[in-house]
């Protein structure tokens, strides 16, 4: 979904019962130095948090991370949840997303069907999600951003 108003607002968090805290502070820095405005919601984060911050903040996008295994699960009715919130953004999945992840293309399908706009790997460079963003949400990419985009 790409939301209707020009908001750089990204809303990031480690969405289920999940501590691993790394990725999304380098995320959020990542962002940040990018002139996006983060607000990061931590570790731990409901489905419910999501979308109540994602309304609160008028988010472009959503980013959530996952990377203990029980993405799938915690991540089921998840577009429902905006939805009925009201929100209104590109939403991003990352992380290791699968038990394994032996077939990426085979999760990234699983997530695309619960309705995540990209999917990406744990191998992902911030810098590729950034170019991604930008380009979903018509932003001018910087020139090294051009040509990262492979999700
Ligand atoms: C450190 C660590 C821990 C620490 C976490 C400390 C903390 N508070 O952060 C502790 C010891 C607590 C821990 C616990 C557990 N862990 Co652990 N942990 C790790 C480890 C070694 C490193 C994670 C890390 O910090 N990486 C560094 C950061 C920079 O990388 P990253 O997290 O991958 O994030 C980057 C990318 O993934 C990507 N990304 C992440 N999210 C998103 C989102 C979007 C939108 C985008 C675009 C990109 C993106 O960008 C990030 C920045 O570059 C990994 C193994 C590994 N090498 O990854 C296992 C690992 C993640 N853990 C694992 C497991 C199983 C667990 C436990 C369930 C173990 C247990 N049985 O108790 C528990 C879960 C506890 C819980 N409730 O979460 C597994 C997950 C397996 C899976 N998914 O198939 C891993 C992969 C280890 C393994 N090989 O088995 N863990």
């Amino acid at each position: 979904m790409v939301p209707s108003t020009m908001s750089r607002t990204v809303v990031l968090g480690v969405i289920g019962s999940d501590a691993h805290v790394v990725g999304i502070t380098i995320l959020e820095h990542a962002f940040s130095a990018a002139g996006f405005t983060v607000v990061n919601l931590g570790v731990q984060t409901s489905k419910e948090e999501f979308a109540e911050a994602a309304v609160e903040h008028d988010a472009a996008a959503v980013l959530v991370s996952s990377l203990y295994g029980h993405a799938e699960q915690d991540c089921q009715g998840f577009q429902q949840e905006l939805e009925d919130a009201g929100a209104d953004a590109v939403t991003y999945i990352g992380g290791n997303l699968a038990v394994g992840q032996d077939d990426f293309e085979q999760t990234r399908r699983t997530f695309r069907e619960l309705g995540f706009d990209r999917v990406f790997d744990s191998e992902t460079d911030p810098e590729e999600a950034i170019a991604a963003l930008r380009r979903d949400l018509t932003l001018s990419p910087t020139e090294s951003e051009r040509a990262t985009v492979t999700s």
